[in-house]
Parts: C-alpha cells; sequence; structure tokens
C-alpha cells in the first residue's frame, strides 16, 4: 500500500539533537579547535537538511498515487495541508544547509570560531522549530495513512448504505473482516477491508461508513471515505436497506439515497433489504444478518455481476498475509 512505509516524522527536537551529536562526532576528529568549530557549523546544516529531506522523500508523490488514496489523504487531512507542511519541510531543508555553508564560511575568517559556532546552533534551532507543527502534523497523517486497508487487485465488492442497517453485520457474515458491530449509527468510521475464497480467487468486501441523504456539501469525512470508496474501488455495490426502520431513519430517506448512488456509480448495483426478521419488504431481494437468512441468495446476486475484468482498482499492492 501506498503509505505502508513511510518513515515516523521526528519533532523538532529530536532532528536538532541527532544532528548536533552528529556534528559534534565529526568536530572530533578535528585537533585545531578553530577547524573543530568550522566543521561542527557545516556539519549541523548538512545533518539537518539530510534528515528533513528523508522525511519528504517519505511521503509518496500524492499526485501519483491511485485516486482513492489520495482523496482518503484529502478527506481526512486536506491535500493542500499536507502539501504546505511538505513544502514548509523543504524549505527548512534548503535554508539549514545554506546557512550552515555560509557560517561556515564566516567562521573561517573570524577571530572567535566558538562564537560563530554558537550563532549556528541557534539560529538552525529556530529554523527547525519554526516547522515543529508540520512535522507533528505530518508524523500524525503518516499514523493514520499508514493504518489504511490494502484494497487489493481483485474483485471488489463496496457495501453501502444508511448508518446502522447492517453493513458491517454482513460483512462479517460473507468475509475474514470482523469490524464492529452496534445498536448505534457510524459505528464504521473508515473504510475495511474483508476476503472471501471464490474457488482460486479471492474476492474483496469493503464495508463502509453509513452514509446520509444530504447535499454534499455537509457531509462530514466519514461519510464521504464511503462514497470515495463506492467511486473509486467499486466492480460492484451493494446497497443495504432496512426496512424496519430499527436503525432510525425512514425509508424515504434511505430510497433517496439509493436514487442518488445510482446517479453516482457506473458498476453494478444490488440492493439487499436487511432484518428480514423484523419486516419483510415486497420487490428487494431479503436477509437477515442477524438470522444468517437470504444470505447466500445475496451473494450469488453479486457474483453474477462479476465482471471478467475488474475496473476502477488502485494499483496492485503486495499480497496480504490475511485470510
Ligand atoms: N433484527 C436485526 N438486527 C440486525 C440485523 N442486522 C444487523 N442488525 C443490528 O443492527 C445494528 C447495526 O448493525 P451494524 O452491522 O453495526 O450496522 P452498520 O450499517 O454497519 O452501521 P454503521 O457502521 O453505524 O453505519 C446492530 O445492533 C445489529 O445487531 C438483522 O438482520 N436483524
Ligand atoms: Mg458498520
Amino acid at each position: 500500500m501506498e503509505f505502508e512505509h513511510i518513515p515516523t516524522v521526528p519533532t523538532a527536537d529530536e532532528i536538532l539533537d541527532r544532528s548536533f551529536r552528529r556534528a559534534a562526532k565529526k568536530m572530533k576528529e578535528k585537533t585545531n579547535k578553530d577547524r573543530a568549530n568550522e566543521e561542527f557549523v557545516r556539519a549541523v546544516g548538512a545533518a539537518i537538511h539530510d534528515r528533513l529531506v528523508y522525511i519528504i522523500r517519505g511521503f509518496p508523490e500524492f499526485d501519483q498515487i491511485p485516486r482513492f488514496y489520495r482523496e482518503m489523504a484529502d478527506i481526512l487531512f486536506g491535500m493542500d495541508r499536507i502539501k504546505q507542511s511538505l513544502g514548509a519541510v523543504g524549505w527548512a531543508a534548503k535554508h539549514t544547509k545554506m546557512v550552515g555553508n555560509q557560517l561556515a564560511v564566516q567562521s573561517r575568517k573570524s577571530d572567535d570560531t566558538t562564537i560563530v559556532r554558537k550563532r549556528t546552533v541557534a539560529r538552525l534551532a529556530s529554523m527547525v522549530h519554526q516547522i515543529d507543527k508540520d512535522l507533528r502534523f505530518l508524523n500524525e497523517v503518516r499514523n493514520v495513512l499508514r493504518k489504511l486497508p490494502h484494497v487489493e487487485d481483485a474483485c471488489t465488492i463496496v457495501i453501502a448504505g444508511y448508518p446502522n442497517v447492517g453493513k458491517s453485520s454482513f460483512i462479517r457474515q460473507v468475509s475474514s473482516a470482523v469490524p464492529e458491530v452496534a445498536s448505534y449509527p457510524f459505528t464504521t468510521k473508515g473504510i475495511i477491508v474483508g476476503h472471501r475464497k471464490l474457488g482460486r480467487e479471492r474476492i474483496q468486501f469493503v464495508d463502509t461508513p453509513g452514509i446520509l441523504d444530504r447535499p454534499a456539501e455537509q457531509r462530514n469525512a466519514i461519510e464521504k471515505q464511503a462514497l470515495s470508496a463506492m467511486i473509486n474501488v467499486a466492480d460492484i455495490v451493494l446497497f443495504i436497506l432496512d426496512p424496519s426502520e430499527h436503525c432510525g431513519y425512514p425509508m424515504e430517506v434511505q430510497l433517496n439515497l439509493l436514487g442518488e448512488v445510482k446517479e453516482m456509480i457506473d458498476v453494478p448495483l444490488v440492493v439487499v433489504a436487511n432484518k428480514s426478521d423484523l419486516q419483510v419488504m415486497e420487490g428487494y431481494l431479503s436477509m437477515s444478518t442477524e438470522k444468517g437468512e437470504g444470505i447466500e441468495e445475496v451473494l450469488a446476486a453479486i457474483l453474477s455481476h462479476k465482471p471478467a475484468v475488474t475496473k476502477n482498482r488502485p494499483a496492485p499492492s503486495p499480497p496480504e498475509t490475511q485470510v
């Protein structure tokens, strides 16, 4: 997956601490005090530069990664903010090296090289502290993005619908995924992937958070993740309704959302009414994930649409050990 190998992003103090230690080691290699100070000044600028460049290189080129992952990063953190922070780190990398080199030249000409060394430490520390909030933000981005699930190069069924209708209960029944199931809306807050063997093939189910029928600009980050999965990674969408309305939402709004989803996607859509143990709805496939009834029929309906060639997926990712 695109984000899995991003290394931890250190804080400003951690960067400074390690860079000062590296420069101090270099300094000890020189016997002459002035040469040692000059060496320290040059080495500390270079050490900070290298660490900052390493941080930037740890992040993928967001313009080149699959759209789904790019959208996830954007929904969760804002692409502009991520790019701004990476830009700030790039700025600091460039300037710390420049300042280190400039002050090393000054040190050569100076009568008191110790003063120049101290000035260097102060200036570089201040520059790196200026980007401390960017470093902390990037580390938070890293911690969240690296936990996003793999969406593999396999036939992908995205499960969607209103909150609390039984999406997670369904994916638990049919795949390796074990998302939390609870009797309140928005239990699922992110994308969850589960797998199922189908002969020699593996198919993949994506559980998504619930979506409300409301204008796009009012949707929150949790709902947006579900929409992005439907649009970007689905080969087939399974839309779950709850005609019992035990989910807390009337059928009218659930059907409005269904209409919207139909407009939004260009892949096959299977609609199923869940909670048939409470209420059956004529005209739709029905199941009860609670009682385990109707599941096989729903799977058969999904698989009747299984494309020979899958589409819309992110680039292949390494094989997973799970299942
Ligand atoms: N009676 C009945 N209850 C069900 C059935 N399927 C799910 N439930 C219950 O409905 C509630 C919601 O189930 P979830 O699977 O968490 O629903 P979800 O759609 O994933 O919910 P969000 O993640 O909040 O969007 C839980 O209390 C389940 O036990 C069913 O077939 N019959
Ligand atoms: Mg759920």
